[in-house]
């Protein structure tokens, strides 16, 4: 079963930034898609929750340097 989550991101200041968001969350386990919008500063995960966990996705956005904004997502 594939989950989607909206995750607002800030920090994200170009297509650069999308495209190593896109890059980074890709590889992880469970990871089936990623929207990564600086603009609109949300990443929409599809994932399997059975690979990987939506802690992972904030986490591993936070690791790279943005700041995941939790109390909206
Ligand atoms: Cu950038």
């Amino acid at each position: 079963m594939t989950t989607q989550i909206t995750i607002p991101v800030e920090g994200m200041s170009c297509t650069g930034c999308e495209n190593n968001v896109q890059f980074a969350l890709t590889s992880l386990e469970g990871v089936e898609a990623v929207d990564a919008d600086h603009l609109g500063r949300t990443v929409i995960v599809d994932y399997d929750p059975g690979g990987t966990s939506s802690d992972d996705l904030r986490k591993a956005i936070e690791d790279m340097g943005y700041t995941v904004n939790r109390e909206q997502g």
